[in-house]
Order: C-alpha cells, then sequence, then structure tokens
C-alpha cells in the first residue's frame, strides 16, 4: 500500500496532526496498526477521544514505533487508499535511551518507503530561536533528503500560538525552495491544502 510518513522532532504535534487528519478525511473510529522498535505489529481499534487522550502527549517521545492508520481519501475523482504513518519523533544527537534511538532509526528506515513525507516543524518554538543550527540540524538533514523527492512537504505547525508566525517568517527563510503548508493539528487550519498536496502525490 502507498505511504504518506509524519516525519518530525519529538513533540511538535505528529500524533495530534495524524488523529485530526484522519478524522477530517472521515475516519471516526481509529484503527491503528502499531509496529514497536523491536518489529512487534498489533493492531488497536481507538475512538477518537480516546487516541487523543492516550496517544498524544505534551511529553516528547511519548511516541514510541510506527503507528499506521489505513485512511480512504474521497476526492475529485473517486478515492485514494494509503497508509497515514505517524513516526517516533527525531533528535539532536545520540539520545541517552537505547528504545528512543532505536525507534528513530526505525522512523528513518520507514521514510525510504514513503510516497509522500510529511514534515513537521513546530512554529512555536521556532519562534523563540533565530538561525536554522539553532532550529537543529535534524530538521535541516529531513528537508536536505525530503528536496530530493517528489512527495516532500514542510508543515509548520501549532500556527494557532501567537508566537507562532514569527516561527513560520523564519522557516519559509530557512528552507527556501520547499513546499511550506502552515497548519494547526489542534485546530485543523490548513488540512485543505495538505489534503490536496497528498492527493495529488499518491
Ligand atoms: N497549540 C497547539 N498545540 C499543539 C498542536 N499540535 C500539537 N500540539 C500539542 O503539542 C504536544 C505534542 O503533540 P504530539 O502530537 O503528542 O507530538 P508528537 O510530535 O507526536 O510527539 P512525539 O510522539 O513525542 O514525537 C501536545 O501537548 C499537543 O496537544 C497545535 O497545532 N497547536
Ligand atoms: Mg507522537
Amino acid at each position: 500500500m502507498k505511504q504518506c510518513v509524519i516525519i518530525g522532532k519529538a513533540n511538535v504535534g505528529k500524533t495530534l496532526f495524524a488523529i485530526n487528519f484522519a478524522s477530517y478525511l472521515g475516519i471516526s473510529k481509529l484503527e491503528i496498526e502499531f509496529t514497536t522498535p523491536g518489529g512487534e505489529v498489533y493492531r488497536r481499534a481507538l475512538p477518537y477521544g480516546e487516541a487523543l487522550e492516550e496517544l498524544t502527549s505534551d511529553q516528547p517521545h511519548h511516541t514510541l514505533g510506527l503507528q499506521s492508520i489505513n485512511i480512504k481519501m474521497p476526492g475529485f475523482k473517486g478515492q485514494k487508499h494509503f497508509a497515514l504513518v505517524d513516526t517516533s519523533g527525531l533528535t539532536e544527537g545520540i539520545h541517552g535511551e537505547s528504545l528512543v534511538r532505536k525507534a528513530m532509526a526505525q522512523t528513518l528506515a520507514q521514510v525510504r518507503h514513503a510516497q509522500v513525507i510529511l514534515h513537521l516543524i513546530d512554529a512555536g518554538s521556532v519562534g523563540k530561536v533565530g538561525t536554522i543550527r539553532a532550529m537543529g540540524e535534524v530538521d535541516w538533514q529531513v528537508a536536505q533528503f525530503g528536496g530530493m523527492r517528489q512527495g516532500y512537504a514542510i508543515l509548520v505547525n501549532k500556527m494557532d500560538l501567537e508566537e507562532a508566525r514569527q516561527g513560520l517568517v523564519q522557516v519559509r527563510q530557512d528552507f527556501p525552495g520547499h513546499l511550506i503548508i502552515p497548519i494547526s493539528a489542534l485546530q485543523r487550519l490548513g488540512f485543505a491544502e495538505v489534503k490536496q498536496f497528498v492527493w495529488r502525490h499518491l
């Protein structure tokens, strides 16, 4: 099956985006396939509210493993079937916990199979720093890799926050030449544009 993989640093809103985007595309009960960093696979069905409660957190590295949701996306001409894959957050440097390191390796391996890569950046935190270096080497490297591919977009998240506006300006300066879509995973802003992008590249 074709894959749309959500990637980015820890705590940028990948899981909230995955759940709310699936809901936006008409999925009310989420059938999620979990793959642990060790490769164990299991499935769970979660109602929307429970998924939010259980799978998102303000603490980084809440997601450890892959969480894949099968989506039939309705569109202009029929529908397209794909897996929306939420991944573990990336960090700068080598993380102290081996499970987090393993989960990061799993994330990077998964990206290679993707038709679409949605790279989330937290605009709220970018606003607090000045430069790409301060924002992080990881985002830079993901963009370098993604830039060589067709279905790559940067989603600048948390645009509902006041400080995010400056963050968006900064991301636009630091990542020229990439498609950049401002979104709020929380308020579902920018989702129509993301849907159009995903549709085009599947
Ligand atoms: N205000 C605001 N908060 C958001 C938004 N998206 C995510 N958050 C919050 O940011 C925190 C992290 O969200 P998650 O979706 O768990 O982040 P993640 O990228 O999956 O994090 P890891 O799984 O740890 O890598 C949570 O407290 C979310 O409620 C947004 O668009 N606006
Ligand atoms: Mg997560």
